[in-house]
C-alpha cells in the first residue's frame, strides 16, 4: 500500500537525517529523498496507480512528506553553512598583529615646513602664487633687462610669447606688493622650473622659498641679523657665516651667505670644494626700480628679499649628493627620513 511506503520513508528520513553532521551527507540525503530521481518522486509516479476515491488523502500525506522533508533539508543546509567556514578556519589567538604601515611626509615637505616655522617665529607671514606666470610679473617687474639671458627660450619654458613656468617664486612678491601696502613681511614658498639638462646638480623643476621686507628704514644690517637668526636656529647655533657681494637684477646691493662646512668644518673638503664654505642663500636690498614697478614710493621704503633652493638646503643639511632622488620616489630614499 502506497500509504504505508510513504510513513516508511518518512520514518526513514527522519532517521538519515538525524545522523547528518557536514554539507556533504546532507548532498547524500537530498540526492536520496528530494532530488529528480529520489525515493519522493518515485513515490509520486506510483500515485497514479491509487484507487480514485483514495487519490485526495494518499495525495495530501505524499505533499507532506514532500514539504516537510524538504523544509528540514532547508534548515539543517542553513545551519551547517553558517557554521562550517568557522569550524574550517583555527584561529590562532598568539600570531602577532597585522601593523598598519604608516607613511611620512617627503623629505622636501619636512625641510620645507622647518623654513617656515622658522621664519614664522620671526614675525613673516607665507603667501603661495601661480606656476604659469606672465613674463612681466617672472622678469620685467623685477628688473631683468630685455637682453637679460634668463629671458632666452634656452633657459626658461615658455607656454607662449608673454607667459611661462615662474623661474623663481619673486613674481609672488610683485603679486603681494600689488595688493599690500608697507609694511610687508613674508615668506614665499613654491615650485619652480629651469630649462636646463638633468644632472645630479640641476633639475628641471625644483622648490624655492623666498622673503621679502619692505618697511621705512629696513636696512642691510636687519636682513643680516634675519638670516643669521635663520642659519642658526635649521643649521646649528654654532656657525661661522660670511656674506659674498654677489649681483642679481632685483637687488642692490646682493649678497651670497656662506656657512662653514658642516662636514670638514672649515678645513676644506669634497662636498665644499676644497673652500671650507657652504653657500646656503642669495639676499639683498631690494632695488629701488622693482619698487616702481608695483608703485611704492621709493624715496619712502627700503626693503631686503632673499631666496634659497629648497632642494639645495636638505641636500645641505643631510648630505644629499643628488638633486634626482628628491623625484625618483624610491621607498628606500625615502623612508630614511
Ligand atoms: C637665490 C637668490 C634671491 C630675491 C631672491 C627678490 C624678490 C623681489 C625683489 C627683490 Cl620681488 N628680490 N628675491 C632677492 C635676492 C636673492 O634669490 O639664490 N635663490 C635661489
Amino acid at each position: 500500500m502506497l500509504s504505508e511506503r510513504i510513513q516508511q520513508i518518512h520514518t526513514e528520513f527522519e532517521s538519515d537525517i538525524s545522523k547528518v553532521s557536514d554539507l556533504k551527507e546532507l548532498e547524500n540525503i537530498r540526492i536520496k529523498y528530494l532530488s529528480r530521481n529520489g525515493l519522493i518522486s518515485s513515490l509520486f509516479d506510483e500515485l497514479k496507480n491509487v484507487a480514485k476515491e483514495d487519490k485526495p488523502v494518499v495525495g495530501k500525506s505524499l505533499n507532506e512528506l514532500r514539504n516537510h522533508s524538504t523544509n528540514q533539508f532547508n534548515v539543517l543546509k542553513e545551519k551547517l553553512e553558517s557554521t562550517s567556514s568557522a569550524d574550517g578556519e583555527k584561529i590562532d589567538l598568539t600570531l602577532p598583529g597585522v601593523t598598519k604601515v604608516l607613511g611620512s611626509k617627503h623629505i622636501l615637505t619636512q625641510t620645507l615646513d622647518e623654513i617656515k616655522i622658522i621664519f614664522k617665529g620671526l614675525g613673516f607671514s607665507v603667501f603661495d602664487g601661480p606656476e604659469l606666470e606672465s613674463d612681466y610679473n617672472n622678469f620685467e617687474a623685477l628688473n631683468f633687462q630685455p637682453d637679460h639671458p634668463a629671458r632666452d627660450m634656452q633657459d626658461t619654458f615658455f607656454i607662449s610669447k608673454d607667459f611661462l613656468l615662474r623661474t623663481h617664486t619673486s613674481p609672488v612678491q610683485i603679486r603681494v606688493m600689488n595688493s599690500h601696502q608697507p609694511p610687508v613681511r613674508a615668506i614665499m614658498p613654491g615650485r619652480v622650473y629651469r630649462n636646463e639638462a638633468v644632472s645630479s646638480r640641476s633639475y628641471c623643476m625644483f622648490h624655492q622659498v623666498e622673503g621679502l621686507y619692505v618697511d621705512t628704514d629696513v636696512t642691510f644690517a636687519e636682513l643680516k641679523g634675519t638670516l643669521v637668526s635663520f642659519a642658526r636656529q635649521f643649521y646649528g647655533e654654532d656657525l661661522n657665516y660670511r656674506f659674498r657681494p654677489s649681483f642679481f637684477p632685483f637687488t642692490e646691493p646682493s649678497a651670497e651667505m656662506d656657512i662653514t662646512c658642516y662636514l670638514c668644518h672649515g678645513k676644506g673638503c669634497k662636498v665644499c670644494k676644497q673652500t671650507g664654505w657652504l653657500e646656503i642663500l642669495g639676499c639683498g636690498m631690494v632695488d629701488p626700480n622693482v619698487f616702481g614697478f608695483v608703485n611704492y614710493d621709493a624715496e619712502k621704503y627700503t626693503g631686503y628679499a632673499f631666496g634659497m633652493g629648497i632642494e639645495r638646503t636638505a641636500m645641505l643639511k643631510y648630505g644629499i649628493t643628488d638633486i634626482r632622488v628628491f623625484f625618483e620616489n624610491d621607498l628606500r630614499f625615502l623612508k630614511q627620513f
